[in-house]
Parts: C-alpha cells; sequence; structure tokens
C-alpha cells in the first residue's frame, strides 16, 4: 500500500506551540493592540478610583474633569442607570452585599471607581481624571478578618453582619476522643495578587443595531455575554464577546468586572468604541486577589503513625464584595487532602472587609486546601516523632481504594498515590538528603538544610459541560471553535493535536480559532483546569461527528457501501476496506461534497482527580533567617497527557507561582485599609532567578470519565509546590525548636520564628 503522507500519531508527544511565532514576532493579538476597524477612533476610558478603603462620597465635581481638553464625557453613579452586581450562590449575602458599578454613597476598598473619564486618548483620559474633585469623609475601615467576624464595623450596615457565607459543618460529637495524638495549629494562607502580564482590557464597538461587540481579555467570553446581557438590558444577541489573544489571567479574569460592564454602558450611550487598559498599579488592587484564610487545624492519630480525624476551621476573607465567598467551599471539598482519613469535617465562615475582593487564583480553594493537611501531616510526624515521609506512606490512599468516596463528598477517580510519593523521595535521593541534613545539624552549620514533601490531590474539570464546533472547509483544512478560551495555555496547539490524529489532518491544515460567541452559542471558559479534558473531549467528540457527517459521501465518491469504508487516520484517505487503491483523500471529498460542519456539547460524567508529590530542598541562613531554595523535585499526574512538553511548562509556571506563595508574595494592608503592596517593588514576584531548575517527573494514570483520559495539569504546580516548600523551611530549622511559620516566609519571619523558639 502506498504510503504518501502517512504521519505518526502526535498525541502525547512534544509538539512545540503553534501559538509562539506570532506571539514571539509581535503579532499578537492582544486587545491594546487591536485594530479592527470597528475600533477606529475609538475613545479610551479612565476610572477615577478611591484612595479610601472606607468612606463617605460627599460630593463629586468633575466640571474640571468635562472641560479638559479631549473629554468627551464624564460619569458617575448618578449617570449610570446599572443595577448594582449581586453575589451569587451564598448563603447569607443578600443583595443588600451587592456591588454597584460606580461606587455612589460609599467606598468600600482602596481602589474602587467612583467615576469615569472619556477622552479622546489615554493621556487626556489619565490628566482630565486627576481634574474629578472628589470630597470623601473616612469611615473606620474593616481590614482583618477577625476584626470582620466581630461585626463591631458593618461594611454592609444593610446587610446586619460582615458575615457572606458558610459552608461545610462540623461534627456533635469529638472526633478525636479516640487519639493518642492530637495536634492543632492556626495557620495562615495570605493573600495575593494573580498579577497576570496583562492587566485588564477591553474595546467595544456599537455593533449597529442597538447591541455591541466587546473585545475582551478574559477567561470566560460566553459568562461575560450573559452577564453583560443582563446588566445592560439588553436582548439574546445583542452582547457579542470576542477573546482575542490573552496575556495571562490566573483567575482574575473570570467574573464579568464592573468596570467591564460600565465600559460598555459608555458604549451604548456615547454609540461609538471605547477602549479601556488598566495599567499595573490599578491591576493590583482591582483584580481580584486570592487566597486569603485563616484555618484552625486539627488532626489526630495514633502513635504508629495512623491518622484518624481531620478537622480544618476556616475564616475566610471575601473582601469588599464577596463573589469569592463560595470558594472555602472548594477547599472543603479537598480538605482531606490524599489521605484514608475516616473522619474529616471543616466548616467554613467568609467575612467582607474594606480590601480587593477576594475570588478565583491559580488553585481556586485548593492550594488552600492541600497548604493547611499537608502542614498538619508534618506537625503531627513531628508530634510523634516519625519521618514525615512514613506517616504519609502510612496514610496515603492506595489505588485499589478507588474510586473513592471522601468523607467531604468527592468520588476521587484514579491514581497511585504512594507510588508517586516513593517515585519523587527515589528520585530526590531522600535518605542522602536526610544525610546531609544530619551533617550540617551536627556540625552547627550556620546554614541548615531542610526537606519538605507534600502528597496532593486536586479537583479538576469543574463545569462538566463544553461546546465546539469542527468545520472541514472545501479545501480539506479543518477550523475549531471552542467553548474554553486560552489565555497562554497553548490549546491551539493541543487541540490541533486531537484532532490531526483523529481526522489523519496534519498539524499546519488545523486552525483553532479564538473564541467568539458569535460563533458558538455556549462555551465554558479557561478555569479550574479544565479545558483540555472538556475542550479536548469536545473536539474529539467533534471529529467522531464529523467522520459520521462525512461517510455517506465517501462512500458515494467511492461507490461503495458505508460499511465497506474506512478511514486510514495516518494518511486522511479514505479507502475501501480490502481495496487501498479505491481512495479518496479529505481535501477531494471536501471539494466534492463539503464543507462539513458539525455542532457538539460534551457532558463528563464525573470530576477528575489529579494528583502528586512534591519535595523541596531548602537551605536556610540561621544567621538571617534567608531561605533559599535550592531543589524541587515534583511528580505530577494528571492522567494521560495529550502534550508533555505543554504540560510541564504549565507545571513550571504553576510551581514558580505556588513558590512565590510560601516565600515571597503576600497583599498586604495597614490598618486603615490602605494597600502597602500595590506595585511590583513591594509584591515581590519570583524571577527566574530566584528559582531553581525544577525536576519533573511523570505519571499518568488515566481516567475513565472522558474519552481522553485526561485530567487537568493547569494548577498543579501552584498546589503541589506551596506545602513542600513550606514544609521545608520549617524543617530546616526544626531541630532549634520551631514548629511552624506562616507564609510568606520571609527572612525576617524565619528569623523571629528561630529567635522566638531558641529564647
Ligand atoms: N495538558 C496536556 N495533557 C493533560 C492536561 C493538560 O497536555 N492531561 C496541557 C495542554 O497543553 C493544555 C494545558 O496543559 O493546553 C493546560 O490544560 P488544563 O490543565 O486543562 O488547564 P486549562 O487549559 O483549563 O488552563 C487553566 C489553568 C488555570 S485554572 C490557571 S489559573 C492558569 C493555568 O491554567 N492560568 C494560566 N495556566 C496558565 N498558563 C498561562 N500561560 N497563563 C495563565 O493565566
Amino acid at each position: 500500500m502506498a504510503i504518501y503522507g502517512a504521519r505518526m500519531p502526535v498525541v502525547g508527544t512534544r509538539v512545540t506551540r503553534v501559538e509562539d511565532r506570532r506571539l514571539l514576532v509581535g503579532a499578537a493579538t492582544y486587545v491594546d493592540n487591536l485594530r479592527e476597524p470597528e475600533l477606529r477612533a475609538a475613545a479610551f476610558a479612565t476610572f477615577v478610583r478611591s484612595p479610601y478603603a472606607s468612606a463617605r462620597i460627599a460630593r463629586i465635581d468633575t466640571t474640571r474633569a468635562r472641560g479638559a481638553p479631549g473629554v468627551l464625557a464624564v460619569f458617575t453613579a448618578e449617570d449610570v442607570d446599572l443595577p448594582p452586581v449581586e453575589p451569587a450562590n451564598l448563603s447569607h449575602a443578600t443583595a443588600a452585599m451587592a456591588q454597584p458599578c460606580l461606587a455612589g454613597d460609599v467606598v468600600r476598598f482602596a481602589g474602587e471607581a467612583v467615576a469615569v473619564v472619556v477622552a479622546r486618548d489615554r493621556f487626556r483620559a489619565a490628566d482630565a481624571a486627576a481634574l474629578v474633585e472628589v470630597d470623601y469623609e473616612p469611615l473606620p475601615a474593616v481590614v482583618s478578618v477577625e476584626a470582620s467576624v466581630a461585626d463591631d464595623v458593618l461594611v454592609f450596615p444593610a446587610a446586619g453582619s460582615n458575615l457572606a457565607h458558610e459552608a461545610g459543618d462540623l461534627g456533635d460529637s469529638d472526633p478525636f476522643d479516640d487519639c493518642e495524638v492530637v495536634v492543632t495549629r492556626q495557620l495562615t494562607n495570605q493573600r495575593l495578587a494573580p498579577v497576570p502580564m496583562e492587566p485588564r482590557a477591553a474595546a467595544g464597538a456599537p455593533d449597529g443595531a442597538g447591541g455591541l461587540v466587546l473585545w475582551l481579555s478574559t477567561q470566560t467570553p460566553h459568562r461575560v455575554r450573559d452577564a453583560l446581557t443582563k446588566r445592560l438590558s439588553l436582548l439574546p444577541g445583542q452582547v457579542r464577546v470576542i477573546a482575542p489573544d490573552v496575556g495571562g489571567g490566573f483567575g482574575g479574569k473570570i467574573i464579568p468586572d464592573v468596570d467591564v460592564t460600565v465600559l460598555c454602558w459608555i458604549v451604548l450611550r456615547l454609540g461609538r468604541p471605547v477602549r479601556w487598559t488598566e495599567t499595573r498599579s490599578e491591576c493590583m488592587v482591582t483584580m481580584n486577589h486570592g487566597r486569603g484564610q485563616r484555618q484552625r487545624v486539627t488532626l489526630g492519630g495514633r502513635r504508629d503513625g495512623t491518622l484518624l480525624a481531620y478537622r480544618l476551621e476556616i475564616l475566610a476573607d471575601a473582601g469588599a464584595y464577596p463573589h469569592g465567598a463560595w470558594l472555602p467551599g472548594v477547599t472543603i471539598w479537598m480538605a482531606g487532602g490524599a489521605y484514608a482519613i475516616p473522619h474529616v469535617e471543616a466548616k467554613a465562615r467568609s467575612v467582607v472587609t474594606n480590601t480587593t475582593p477576594i475570588n478565583a487564583y491559580r488553585g481556586a480553594g485548593r492550594p488552600e486546601a492541600a497548604a493547611a493537611i499537608e502542614r498538619a501531616v508534618d506537625l503531627f510526624a513531628a508530634a510523634i516523632g516519625l519521618d514525615p515521609a512514613d506517616v504519609r506512606r502510612r496514610n496515603l490512599l492506595r489505588p485499589e481504594a478507588f474510586p473513592y468516596r471522601t468523607p467531604t463528598g468527592m468520588e476521587y477517580d484514579t491514581g497511585d498515590y504512594p507510588a508517586a510519593l516513593e517515585q519523587v523521595l527515589a528520585a530526590a535521593g531522600y535518605d542522602l538528603l536526610r544525610t546531609e541534613q544530619a551533617r550540617r545539624r551536627a556540625a552547627g552549620d550556620p546554614v541548615q538544610m531542610g526537606i519538605g514533601l507534600s502528597s496532593y490531590v486536586e479537583v479538576t474539570g469543574l463545569g462538566s459541560e463544553e461546546h465546539g464546533r469542527l468545520v472541514m472547509d472545501a479545501d480539506g483544512s479543518v477550523t475549531a471553535h471552542i467553548g474554553t478560551s486560552a489565555q497562554g495555555q497553548g490549546h491551539a496547539t493541543t487541540f490541533a493535536m486531537i484532532i490531526a490524529d483523529r481526522l489523519g489532518v496534519p498539524l499546519h491544515r488545523i486552525t483553532v480559532r479564538d473564541t467568539d460567541t458569535a460563533v458558538l452559542v455556549a462555551g465554558g471558559g479557561t478555569y479550574g483546569s479544565r479545558s483540555l479534558q472538556l475542550g479536548g473531549s469536545t473536539l474529539h467528540e467533534a471529529t467522531q461527528r464529523l467522520y459520521d457527517e462525512a461517510l455517506p459521501s465517501a462512500a458515494t465518491a467511492l461507490a461503495a457501501d458505508e460499511s465497506d469504508i474506512v478511514l486510514d487516520r495516518t494518511t486522511g484517505r479514505w479507502h475501501i476496506a480490502d481495496d487501498p487503491a479505491m481512495e479518496i483523500t479529505w481535501a477531494e471529498l471536501a471539494r466534492l461534497s463539503g464543507p462539513f460542519t458539525v455542532d457538539v456539547k460534551y457532558a463528563m460524567p464525573n470530576l477528575t482527580f489529579a494528583n502528586g508529590a512534591h519535595l523541596a530542598v531548602v537551605l536556610v541562613d540561621v544567621e538571617t533567617g534567608r531561605a533559599r531554595l535550592i531543589r524541587l523535585v515534583a511528580v505530577d499526574d494528571a492522567g494521560r497527557l495529550i502534550n508533555p512538553l505543554l504540560a510541564e511548562g504549565q507545571r513550571h509556571g504553576g510551581i514558580a507561582q505556588g513558590v512565590g506563595q510560601a516565600l515571597y508574595e503576600e497583599m498586604v494592608y495597614d490598618d486603615q485599609g490602605n494597600p502597602l503592596t500595590a506595585t511590583l517593588a513591594d509584591y515581590t514576584v519570583p524571577s527566574a532567578a530566584d528559582l531553581p531548575s525544577f525536576e519533573l517527573l511523570t505519571r499518568q494514570t488515566p481516567t475513565p470519565n472522558n474519552p481522553l483520559g485526561a485530567k487537568g495539569i493547569g494548577e498543579a504546580g501552584t498546589i503541589g509546590s506551596t506545602p513542600a516548600v513550606q514544609n521545608a523551611v520549617v524543617d530546616a530549622v526544626a531541630h532549634l525548636g520551631v514548629r511552624h511559620i506562616d507564609m510568606p516566609l520571609t527572612p525576617e519571619r524565619v528569623w523571629r520564628a528561630i529567635q522566638q523558639a531558641t529564647g
């Protein structure tokens, strides 16, 4: 048989990203670069933001700003007739905690918008924004969750309480009754800023029929479309959202923002195109923050290391508007981690404060769960004098336990957690590391070594449905539309790989388009490490439908029965099963009978659970408290990998962010609610110079829950690495009597902990 054009399967191989050339040569379509004809002569909007965390707005005078050169309009809450945005799915927050699109009577966090200036360009808009005069009467601010929960000062007096949401439950009886050893500790999972390279950006234009087209740097175009349609009182079809290239999101570009809502309102009001791109400093205080939990962990078990009961109590900061107050519920789902602990109970309360709203940030509730249980396991190991690796060995769920229903209601699908741990220990040379640690301790070396472990499991594939369209054009090339919408994950490459293998069409003949709500009726978006498994399975299914669609034409063209026809997926040729010479290519078939178009909706029956084990090695200078990460060895199991190269890239970025949380990053407010870390000079995102080369190992335990066998990998790095690094730093100084240090483990914190322990 002639095998011209035959190709090897690409799924599972390290295909380099098709996106990169465009991005690297400056041909990207980030919102701020767009030069669409509809955006010609677009005006520019700039928001006037409150410098106070809590204040009454006594007066806003826009006269000078209106008269400034190039200014087209200035709007305040009085002009903008948009309904406030109510938080969804919360147990307590009612309409009383809704967020106004522009603040009217009061401001509730430093950075909240009180007015918006529209000018001919961004420079005039910025100059005029400085001319808007606002008289604020400062009010007491609630900054910490401890102050908030006391309800002495209410962020929303009409709500009667600062409590926005409660989730989970603690049992009536004492689960620690039968335990020989119980450890308990208060932990802080600090507030972080997402810091994507591209801040939020939007550009809107009237569509000429009463609606608008919005180009938006977003993770969730369809969700934004639906929210805006409602908020702007438009009809379905009147808001079209296009997500061009997006320069990172990390969870900060999921929720349909009030700022974007106001921008769209302006487009409709002025009947002209308007752009908005926030500055870095704006992004630091107005894009949602993440994490922000105070946790109390209690872990009990036997002296032989067997864990029996775990309790997690969470007091979560929801920030000023509690759209993300449900997130601790995800922490509760994952509370028990990778262990077979018979009793796990957890309860969370989310309260509002006069700070930037908290919402999803890479991991979104799961890193918080992993950090809590992994710290608790190490505290327990220290209490019984057992090696932390041995405590994990004794309690990790074994492969035969799956599917495993956890005490907090999750159904773990597959994995080999003990094997992942052994793999990471072996690769790191655990015993040798312990020997080196003992040597330094015995020698009283001023630089001590710490070794930290974490075994994690994470839920992936949330929002278990996705939509896609596959088109084979008359020239045999394939175009895919998918509702996920990427921010740098490399979807255009991975999705094309899946299609290529399924249809036998070469990669360069496949294009994955940016998400456009005018093309796809519905889409889930990208978050929760869902895209590959849900988007990928959608397209997998679409290829089958395309095949079904084309089969009758192929049979007609080859004058054969459908049952006698096969598609050779290595060549992309249809032929008669026992006569390979009787063939027709996709291109010929598409020219004859195409184009073929299929629309597919895919639903995944169950969530998937990725897992792994991370090991960190740190050197801690006990005289200065400075901790340096020297090794990070990671085993991550995301089921079957479509593109191991891209999965590695995801792990690199995730681990960098996870290490950032452990050692460097924290959004800090003073007691008036002024953000003290609102620039990248104060908020210390790690650079490559702060990180070692990561040692990445892989396992691939397929899930039965989708046709690809794939789970998510996008957040694994942030979930596994943080507790490993934190445990390593504590381990480095454990012989001095230190049991716990809160993150970020800055030199000052570590030094203080050493001083305190050694008197
Ligand atoms: N992949 C694979 N095989 C698997 C799983 C994933 O080959 N079994 C590869 C694919 O190349 C896929 C990528 O890994 O495109 C990520 O897939 P997935 O785990 O499904 O995650 P998502 O695409 O849904 O991305 C979301 C995830 C999240 S939640 C955050 S936050 C995050 C992240 O991805 N934000 C990012 N990675 C990011 N990467 C960049 N560059 N920018 C962000 O903002």
